[in-house]
């Protein structure tokens, strides 16, 4: 029994895809699983075709994304006319066409992915494997260098392990055996420290100062931390800053506030046992401006104009008092 599913026959058709005149591009809405996935596509092309590029059509600015490049170092450019104009076949992993509106002026010859199949959208391209059922990009391309009898290099390999880990969260998520299997297998070829390297790197220097701020500001409310930062640069800072104090021991949910764009951003994060984060950040603040989201994670966003004259930290303050008083008050007895 062979330590994978038998791909013989897909490998067999996208094998007669390729011709050694081609040029190809493979395209990515780029994160850790889709910039692995491209790496894992591109050894399968090379040596079989004339070149192999890979582009990615997104920001990256997350620092994990950023160490992973410069650490495995990934050939990935930024998707511009000039840069396609030097290409004739089109790949896409980790996503479908749809996906993102710079994919769309592309003929695809090649899509692998594992996001759902959408009614509206079937695919039809001369190779494609959409697999939903895969909590990982990653591990259907091991799949594929298994079956085409390629080992996979300490950087491929450790990129496809940290893909697996982000996209399943760590097996927190959905995945299934495929991703299990995949996971073991490429543990033989991976380097344990760029890996350690790349799933630390959580933070940018232009953060820390935020961080001083949240130390200086924050406020323990029971089993809860709230901080107001005033002006942020972006309201992903508050995002950042609620994950890292919802490691702290004994604390059940986190509030990060701040001003962008004449808003106030708040944004919720819960253990999600106790109170649920969408409801709380509704009740706080639906009637005020847009607020809601799931049991962990919630967010509000308030207009200036509809706090007034008071001063932003006042006004969150004032109505989480109202709301822990209305909790612990009494019902009134009835008459
Ligand atoms: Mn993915």
């Amino acid at each position: 029994m062979a330590y994978f599913r038998n791909l013989d026959a897909q490998v067999a058709n996208l094998l007669g895809l390729l011709k050694k005149d081609q040029r190809w591009l493979i395209l990515v809405n780029a994160d850790p699983d889709a910039m692995a996935s491209a790496m894992a596509l591109k050894r399968i092309l090379a040596r079989r075709v004339t070149s192999v590029g890979i582009a990615y059509v997104n920001e990256l600015s997350r620092p994990d994304n950023l160490a992973m490049i410069r650490l495995l170092r990934i050939p990935i450019k930024k998707l511009i006319p000039t840069l396609a104009a030097q290409y004739d076949r089109f790949a896409l992993v980790d996503s479908q066409p749809h996906h993102h509106p710079d994919f769309a002026p592309f003929e695809f010859s090649i899509v692998i992915d594992h996001h759902p199949l959408l009614e509206e959208y079937p695919p039809d391209f001369p190779f494609y494997e959409i697999r939903p059922d895969y909590g990982s990009n990653s591990s259907l391309m091991t799949e594929y260098l298994y079956n085409m009898g390629l080992r996979p290099g300490k950087l491929l390999a450790t990129a496809l392990l940290y893909g697996i880990k982000t996209d399943t969260q760590s097996f927190e998520r959905d995945f299934n055996d495929a991703d299990i299997k995949a996971f073991r297998y490429l543990t033989k070829f991976y380097n344990p420290n760029l890996l350690h390297k790349i799933t630390r790197s959580e933070f940018r220097v232009e953060w820390l100062k935020y961080f001083s701020q949240a130390f200086r500001k924050m406020r323990i409310l029971g089993k809860g931390l709230t901080a107001f930062l005033g002006a942020v640069d972006s309201p992903d800072i508050l995002v950042i800053l609620a994950d890292f104090f919802m490691r702290v021991h004994g604390l059940s949910w986190v509030l990060m506030s701040g001003l962008h764009d004449d808003k106030l951003v708040v944004v919720f994060r819960g253990d999600g046992l106790r109170r649920d984060m969408g409801k709380f950040a509704q009740g706080l603040f639906g009637d005020v401006g847009s607020a809601g989201g799931h049991r962990a994670m919630a967010r509000a966003e308030i207009p200036l104009e509809n706090i007034g004259n008071q001063h932003a930290q006042q006004f969150i303050l004032e109505r989480l008092a109202r709301k822990r008083k209305k909790k612990a008050s009494p019902k009134p007895a009835a008459e």
